[in-house]
């Protein structure tokens, strides 16, 4: 296994095992028994209840970030927090009006200037605030809850410039919350109404932040960048990744945006609003090229967020775009399994090659336990990978072994499948792994 500046991450995960750790107050006897701990702390989803209007699901994995999910915006994700840098929660990165996820605004036929139509195609907008002042808040539901990962299903309608319905315009979405910092979305556009809607190039999955307004009152917090335009020059032709990273002291935390590279078929190229210091807000990522959604259209797709938080001893640093570019590779080429079963048609897995784009893990087949080679492609981060393990008849575990090293895991065993996420980084060379005793 290569070692990596982040090989001490294979103990270390969260606040309270590194204040332990650094005390030197656990021996290795013990070790395991604080990391069953901590592991078993992971995760945790609080449905506030009540009314649409304040009806929200917050996601948390402490130490590291925390998440909230609200009905008024249709089922935006609202706030998300860097716990690492940010413990008391106060910098929201996401922008709050509507989700750090959006999908689009703009249509194809804009315009606002003396029109005198009421509804015309040109805008679908989702998240956004409007879903509540129009009733569209949709449904939010927590489908699956464990110290492994949670998964929260949102239902909405589009709504035009926050002002009217785009009524059987619908949007669902799936989001799957890992420990490390990742959010995997699985996302279904339907157009169930009597209008075609055209798109403009805005149509995709875009990271939407908060900018200046609430990180730094001074200047633009955060910049944007791709690969190939660190600092949002041209960047027309899709890349790997869409990067937000900090400009400024004043933020510690960079996300990230990738689509699995099939799906660069449907979104061709990048998209970024801008500028980010004037309006308290900007919002980047993948668009397309004037998809039109006549009455029956439905897609479905889905694409990763990752988190890069200043010294985590989980997290990478994002502080450019290239940054991110091991951890794009682990999802848009995902690594070869061999010496196990691999199962290749679980629903959600696109391409059928035994990686589910759409809940971001391996799925494996095997009553446990399980041992397999494990060998990313080139310049893959190999950054907290996560396997789906169907037919598990045993405990979780609290250990994967790697290259007979235990290192930590968070994992639960959920309608008889072992859903088991790595806490570290084990890059791209092939490792055996070995899961469960
Ligand atoms: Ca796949």
């Amino acid at each position: 296994m290569k070692s990596t500046s982040r090989g001490h991450a294979m103990f270390a995960v969260g606040r309270l095992f590194r204040a332990f750790a650094m005390a030197g107050l656990i021996i290795a006897s013990t070790m395991m028994a604080r990391a069953a701990d901590v592991s078993a702390a992971m995760m945790e989803a609080i449905d506030s209840g009540g009314a649409p209007a304040e009806r929200s699901i917050s996601i948390i994995s402490p130490g590291v970030y925390k998440a909230v999910v609200t009905q008024r915006t249709g089922g935006g994700i609202s706030q998300l927090f860097d716990l690492q840098n940010d413990p008391q929660a106060k910098q929201n990165l996401a922008f709050a009006d509507r989700g750090l996820l959006e999908i689009g605004w703009h249509g194809a036929q804009y315009k606002v200037a003396a029109s005198t139509q009421p509804a015309y195609d040109g805008c679908a907008d989702w998240p956004s605030s409007g879903h509540n002042d129009l009733k569209a808040t949709g449904d939010l539901q927590v489908i699956e809850q464990s110290p492994a990962r949670i998964r929260v299903r949102v239902k909405s309608e589009f709504v035009w410039w926050s002002k009217q319905v785009h009524t059987d315009f619908t949007v669902s979405g799936i989001y799957t919350f890992y420990p490390a910092g990742r959010i995997i979305s699985q996302v279904t556009v339907q157009n169930n109404g009597e209008k075609p809607f055209h798109w403009s190039s805005e149509y995709g999955p875009h990271l939407m932040i908060s900018s200046a307004q609430t990180a730094n009152p001074s200047g633009e917090p955060m910049g944007f960048g791709t690969p190939a335009h660190p600092e949002w020059k041209g960047a027309d032709k899709a890349e790997e990744l869409t990067m937000a990273y900090p400009t400024s002291a004043a933020v510690k935390a960079g996300l990230m945006i990738t689509i699995p590279a099939e799906q660069q078929a449907l979104f061709t190229r990048h998209m970024r609003h801008g500028p980010a210091g004037q309006l308290g807000w900007d919002r980047a990522g993948y668009g397309s090229n004037g998809i039109v959604m006549d009455k029956g259209y439905q897609s479905t797709w889905a694409c990763m967020i990752q988190l890069g938080a200043a010294g985590s001893s989980l997290l990478p640093e994002f502080k450019a775009p290239a940054d991110g570019l091991g951890v794009a590779a682990d999802y848009r080429k995902p690594a070869r399994i061999t010496g196990a079963e691999v199962v290749t048609d679980d629903p959600g897995d696109f391409n059928k090659d035994g990686f589910n784009e759409s809940e971001g893990c391996y799925v494996l087949k095997g009553p446990g336990p399980l041992s397999f080679a494990f060998a990313g492609n080139e310049g893959s981060a190999g950054l907290a990978p996560v396997f789906k393990i169907k037919g598990w008849t045993g405990e979780a575990p609290k250990v994967m072994s790697v290259n007979g090293k235990d290192m930590l895991a968070a994992a639960a065993v959920v309608d008889g499948s072992l859903l088991i996420e790595l806490l570290g980084s084990i890059g791209a060379d092939r490792v055996e792994v070995k899961v469960g005793k």
